[in-house]
């Protein structure tokens, strides 16, 4: 702003000019002078949750969706509080995301005034950054430092906390531009070194991960594996950066490779890790590739130095953009490279093994919900973007759901539950007329199942399917294995979710047998509103078919 604004317009200000388009609120006293300042920002879409979980939940999924900063805003205390959740799945998922609270005012700071929370002890361990701008003069500065915090390096979450009194008070800034950030190149010299380590390697394998979830990623990662024609496996829930369809797609690394498919994958020579962090799930517990000494030579790009060589010896430690170190290399993939198809086809073999969908059993307590699963996959757009809940009900979605390559999956590396409805929400607002499918379990829809609201305000699109198996399945199914018998805290008493779901307005089917699923999966991806199937699911099958997610 060139003329006097208020501080919070040189914070919408910024925001704006840094392709924010969207914020999602729960309102609170603290923040009457955003709230305010947000009327001369008509540009900005501001999204009324009904939760700050659920609010901050949307955020992550749209700046995922969107592959850009994405911003909640919530009260002071109780309302940062209720936030927290997204905090940590934007920290674990690597999503750059901004949490603005309103606080007390400047002059009752520290003195454990009505809501008040010291921000920087609550978030320090999970955000990037956590700020709190006393100062009316330094918000836009604060506001563009954020966002370069939270989309660099590795990105995450950063808090941006601002007392309720300074909201207000005039300030003179200069316009704010976009920021521009280019992550470093890899340099030529480099890239020969490795494509002559490629030409060498018999069995080269790739992991990629979440830097390649953008279509010059995507586009990138498969010229890359075509032109050297090595096998791609994907790190944990990013099935979507390489299609599951491709002759080199060789499987995600996830909760549930079976152990022979772990030790093929360890017959590689040469490990290209691109654009993951190399965490916890994908590494299958820091075993693949072994910790800290891999069996392999390692070549570990990620844009963050803190990442490089924190877990793994490596002997090409990267940090660079894995879309240019994917670009260059392709470039360099000689005419006539013989990498062996039979490593390449070994490695798919195991795959399509695991992906095959399974011969049911009888169930005699309600609907195999794989089969549910099935019939998505048969019928959903070829662009479709799947949101999921946590829950044993997505494990058929991970294991057997091939992706086309335009389908979309955005589900928690956090692992967190009540993320799959505002999900789904940011995502249908973000791609207008793309058709997108929520599944939800009967525990996670409960916990952010009422922002379902915003889906009927807004009249999206949105097939919600939910799996009500009346129980927290994945926790019973670990308590059968650790506790066989012993059912303690996991078996949900449960409301009428349709009728629940016809209060709220939406349309909604139960199915209870499983020649109800075509025509009820069918009719649902039809409708132009929001659309809702419960289904009645057998906790049976999923006891008993090996069902991890
Ligand atoms: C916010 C949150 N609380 C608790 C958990 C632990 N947890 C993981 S899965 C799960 C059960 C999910 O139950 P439901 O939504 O009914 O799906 P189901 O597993 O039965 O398919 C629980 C409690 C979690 N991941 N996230």
């Amino acid at each position: 702003m060139s003329e006097n604004n208020t501080s919070a317009h040189a914070l919408l200000g910024v925001l704006s000019a840094n392709s924010v388009d969207r914020i999602f609120i729960v309102p609170g006293e603290s923040y009457l002078g955003v709230l305010d300042a947000l009327l001369d920002f008509p540009n900005i879409d501001t999204v009324v949750c009904r939760h700050e979980g659920g609010a901050g939940f949307m955020a992550v999924a749209a700046a995922r969706a969107a592959k850009r900063i994405s911003v909640v805003m919530t009260s002071r205390g109780p309302g940062a509080s209720n936030a927290a959740i997204a905090i940590h799945t934007a920290q674990q998922d690597a999503v750059p995301l901004i949490m603005l609270v309103g606080q007390v005012p400047k002059k009752n700071l520290r003195r454990g005034a009505f809501q008040e929370i010291d921000y920087q002890m609550m978030y320090g361990s999970i955000a990037k950054w956590v700020y709190e701008v006393t100062d009316p003069k330094e918000m836009a500065a604060a506001t563009l430092k954020a966002i370069r915090i939270a989309t660099s390096g590795t990105p995450g979450p950063v808090v941006l906390v601002i007392p309720e009194d300074i909201q207000q008070q005039l300030v003179t800034q200069p316009q704010w531009k976009a920021l521009e950030q280019i992550p470093g190149h890899p340099s030529s010299e480099l890239v020969e070194k490795v494509a002559s380590q490629i030409k060498n390697a018999k069995k080269p394998l790739i992991i990629a991960g979440g830097s390649y979830e953008s279509k010059a990623g995507r586009e990138a990662l498969r010229r890359l594996a075509e032109s050297w024609q090595i096998p791609v496996a994907v790190s944990f829930r990013r099935h979507d950066i390489f299609p599951t369809t491709h002759d080199l797609f060789v499987g995600e690394l996830g909760l549930a490779n079976a152990p022979h498919q772990i030790n093929a994958f360890n017959q590689s020579d040469f490990i290209l890790a691109l654009g993951t962090r190399l965490g916890d799930i994908t590494t299958q517990g820091y075993t693949f590739p072994a910790s800290p000494i891999p069996e392999q030579t390692l070549l570990h790009c990620y844009p963050d130095e803190q990442v490089i060589g924190a877990n793994f010896n490596t002997q090409y430690g990267m940090v660079c953009n894995p879309i240019a170190l994917a670009n260059k290399l392709a470039e360099r993939a000689p005419d006539n490279d013989e990498k062996s198809s039979l490593w390449v086809k070994s490695l798919r073999d195991i795959y399509q093994q695991s992906a095959a969908w399974p011969t049911p059993p009888h169930a005699n307590d309600g609907v195999a919900f794989w089969k549910v699963v099935k019939s998505v996959a048969e019928h959903a757009a070829k662009d479709a973007i799947i949101c999921l809940d946590a829950g044993t009900f997505a494990a058929p979605v991970y294991r057997n759901f091939p992706f086309h390559p335009s389908q979309r999956l955005v589900a928690p590396l956090s692992g967190a539950m009540g993320y799959g409805v505002p999900a789904a929400i940011a995502c249908a607002l973000n791609h207008p007329g793309r058709q997108v499918i929520c599944m939800v379990g009967d525990g996670g829809f409960l916990m952010n199942g009422n922002e379902i609201i915003t889906a009927v305000e807004r009249d999206l699109p949105i097939l919600f399917i939910l799996s009500n198996n009346n129980c927290y399945g994945s926790i019973r199914i670990n308590q059968e294995l650790e506790h066989p018998g012993r059912i303690s805290g996991t078996t949900l008493f449960n409301p009428d979710f349709s009728a629940m779901a016809k209060a709220f307005g939406v349309q909604a089917t139960v199915v209870q047998s499983e020649d109800e699923i075509n025509e009820a999966i069918c009719t649902g991806l039809k409708q132009k509103r929001p659309a809702f199937i419960e289904v009645k699911s057998s906790l049976d099958i999923e006891l008993h078919g090996n069902f991890h997610s």
